[in-house]
């Protein structure tokens, strides 16, 4: 018998079909974020990312432009199994003969062309998009949408309502939804005189943003909120509370960063909740290492426990995942590999949990036999499936960081 037959059933025993696992598994879309590429720099003269958040090392071989970084994420991506969606954001307009011409306010879906062209060619399930509010002139002390200027408000809320009108685009472009993600940076560094005043103003503009009418059939809205970031330590204006009463009485939805809580607080135990309420969630997975760091996705126990409770509530179609994390200090590439096939590991790990066991020893308060299946289970074989799951997907001899190390020295390197 070979690994994956002696693999397969020792599953079974525990009522696990592995076969199943590794098709629902196939099934589920990832969406990868094009910044991890370019260190969330982008094509709009932007530079560094500001308000906040930061990204550090200086490996070689960042993608600098358009063509760069498609090469790179098709490479990338060929070494990702499964289903794959591309996250961008809208700093990566190709602005063409427009450059220095249309601002952030003014982006037209064919400032995105291609994008969708690129995304078509290389098979993706769709696209999804993030408004850019950050990174740019406008942004006038620390504050987008919840200035108290109100020139600075017209010009975010027209980039919002730009960027639905794209998001639009991709979304009959590639025939699949588009989830468009607001973030942005507004805080204060130190003790606020008025802590509701922004909040006020950011949820007249949201209101503004969303009022421009979209197909809420194609394009779904979410808002992530965030507890704090470098520079903005004492008061962030889109917070927890806020967004999800936003999202709540607005008919949107949440999306859930893992590094934007306290960090007693998990995501695992706010996607159950949520999915009380609300029809979507979506998420931002990344690695926060003492603060939002955004490290690259490692598979570890909170990892898990987030596939468990997409994938045991059923909630594999509700549940929309992308990824959040950008690392320079290490090769891009294999920076975007390992945390994508995290993901798509840690949902296998989840799929392979016996669920409707589990849940029905705690019914009826069998505790003690629930803490035995849960810890026996956390041996299981697990490799041997994934293995298998490669095998099937055409990735046999999964020899992936040697090709990697080829286009380093063929690709990064040459990149001065
Ligand atoms: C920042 C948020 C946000 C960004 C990306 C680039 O704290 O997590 O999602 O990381 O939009
Ligand atoms: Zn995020």
């Amino acid at each position: 018998m070979n690994r994956y037959d002696q693999a397969k059933e020792m599953f079974a025993s525990y009522g696990v079909d592995a076969d199943k696992a590794m098709k629902a598994l196939a099934g589920i879309p990832v969406s990868v974020h094009c910044w991890q590429g370019d260190d969330v720099v982008g094509f709009d003269g932007g530079g560094a990312a500001s308000g906040g958040i930061q990204t550090t090392g200086n490996y070689p071989g960042r993608a600098r432009t358009p063509e760069e970084l498609m090469e790179d994420i098709r490479f990338a991506f060929s070494l990702i199994p499964g289903k794959k969606r591309l996250n961008l954001h809208a700093s990566y307009a190709i602005l063409g003969a427009d450059a220095g011409k249309v601002d952030r306010d003014a982006y037209r879906p064919e400032h995105f062309a291609p994008w969708v062209k690129f995304a078509k060619e290389i098979g993706l399930d769709g696209i999804d998009f993030n408004p850019t509010y950050f990174s740019h002139p406008m942004v006038r002390d620390g504050l987008t949408l919840s200035s108290p200027v109100e020139e600075v408000r017209k010009f975010w809320i027209r980039h919002g309502q730009a960027c639905l009108k794209i998001a639009e685009y991709f979304a009959t472009e590639m025939n699949s939804h588009c989830l468009v993600n607001i973030w942005i940076p507004d805080g204060l560094k130190d003790v606020p005189a008025d802590r509701l005043g922004p909040r006020l103003r950011l949820k007249d503009a949201l209101d503004e943003i969303l009022s421009v009418g979209y197909d809420k059939s194609k394009v779904y809205v979410a808002v992530e909120s965030k507890v704090f970031g470098i520079g903005v330590e004492s008061y962030t204006v889109g917070n927890n509370e806020f967004y999800q009463n936003y999202a709540a009485t607005r008919g949107i939805c949440c999306l859930l960063d893992n590094g934007h809580y306290h960090p007693t607080e998990t995501v695992s135990d706010k996607i159950p909740s949520l999915l009380a309420f609300y029809d979507k969630v979506a998420l931002h997975v990344t690695r926060p290492v003492r603060w939002d760091s955004d490290h690259v996705v490692l598979l570890e126990d909170e990892l898990k426990e987030i596939c468990k409770e997409i994938v045991r509530n059923d909630a594999t179609d509700k549940v929309m995942i992308g990824l959040d994390y950008f690392d320079a200090s290490i090769n891009r590439i294999s920076a975007w590999v390992v945390g994508a096939r995290n993901m798509q590991k840690a949902l296998l790990y989840a799929l392979l949990q016996p669920n409707a066991k589990m849940k029905a020893l705690q019914d009826c308060a069998n505790f003690t036999e629930q803490m035995v299946v849960q810890e026996e289970c956390k041996m299981l074989p697990y490799g041997d499936i994934w293995t298998e799951y490669l095998k099937k997907y055409r990735f046999a001899g999964d020899d992936w960081f040697k090709e990697v190390a080829a286009y380093e020295k063929k690709v990064l390197k040459e990149r001065k």
